[in-house]
């Protein structure tokens, strides 16, 4: 899944995208070098970023997708947006998958939009909102915790009419959790892999890769790869990278080496 931001204010490469000529460029790279889902977002969720006005969001990432689908594309293209008309003008717009940050919990009627047009989706566990998450968050376990609450949110998805099998599963990294929460989870995602769907994961130059490496933003590959190929190994199997190319080497030699039965 290859990252399109088309936003000032992302953590990374805010303001890179924003124009839609140069998000729709980006996208056809990623897509290039192999990425099978294009994650479209015209809102960050960064720790402490303030919410955007539907209308701009729509302005931000309807004309990117519209290209994209007059275009032709290989890809699947997803919509990273809490937001029902969001959701609904990116899917008429061509999108086919809703990554939802807080898995319909800031607008449920997004599960009913999943359902009824045939979409696939991503349930995210976070804790808090993005303006707020970071501060002091604390888990009995945190394991445990993010698995009971994808185990209810999966369930209200599939109350609402969603297929099982359009559901995939996400840890949430970074979303109200300390780096240690960050790389518990990590370490133990074959407790979540045990959910039984897609497990798909955030990691690319997110900061807790930088508190353990003391890189700053743009050095950060090397951590992004040696994450999410562990993260492979363990179980996950969607990941969302802004670095297409370089990921798809390291999976494809990871995959290569994987113990056979
Ligand atoms: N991380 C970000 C945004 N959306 N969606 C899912 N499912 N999982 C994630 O881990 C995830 C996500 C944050 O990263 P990015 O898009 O690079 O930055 P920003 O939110 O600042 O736009």
């Amino acid at each position: 899944m290859g990252i399109v931001n088309a936003t000032p204010d992302s953590f990374s490469d805010g303001g890179r995208y924003l124009d839609s000529a140069a998000a729709v460029a980006h996208a056809r790279e990623l897509e290039a070098e192999g990425a099978a889902i294009l994650d479209l977002g015209g809102e960050s969720t960064r720790p402490g970023a303030d919410p955007v006005p539907a209308a701009e969001e729509r302005r931000r990432v309807v004309p990117v997708i519209e290209a994209l689908t007059a275009g032709g594309t290989r890809a699947q293209i997803s919509i990273d947006t809490i937001k029902l008309s969001v959701a609904e003008a990116a899917v008429d717009a061509g999108a086919s998958y809703v990554n939802d940050v807080t898995a319909f919990r800031h607008d449920p009627e997004i599960a009913g939009l999943v359902a009824d047009r045939g979409l696939d989706c991503c349930l995210m566990h976070m804790r808090g909102e993005p303006r707020t998450m970071q501060r002091a968050p604390a888990y009995d376990d945190v394991v445990s915790d993010v698995k009971a609450f994808l185990e209810e949110r999966m369930a209200f998805a599939i109350a609402a009419g969603v297929p099982e099998e359009r559901i995939q599963l996400d840890p949430g990294i970074g979303f109200g959790k300390t780096v240690d929460h960050n790389v518990e989870l990590l370490a133990r995602l074959p407790e979540l892999a045990a959910l039984g769907r897609p497990l798909l994961v955030g990691v690319s130059r997110k900061s807790f890769l930088g508190r353990l490496t003391g890189r700053e933003v743009g050095d950060r590959l090397p951590a992004t790869l040696a994450a999410n190929v562990l993260a492979f190994e363990r179980g996950a199997r969607i990941f969302r990278v802004h670095d297409v190319a370089p990921l798809r080497d390291a999976l494809t030699v990871a995959a290569a080496t994987v113990r056979r039965p």
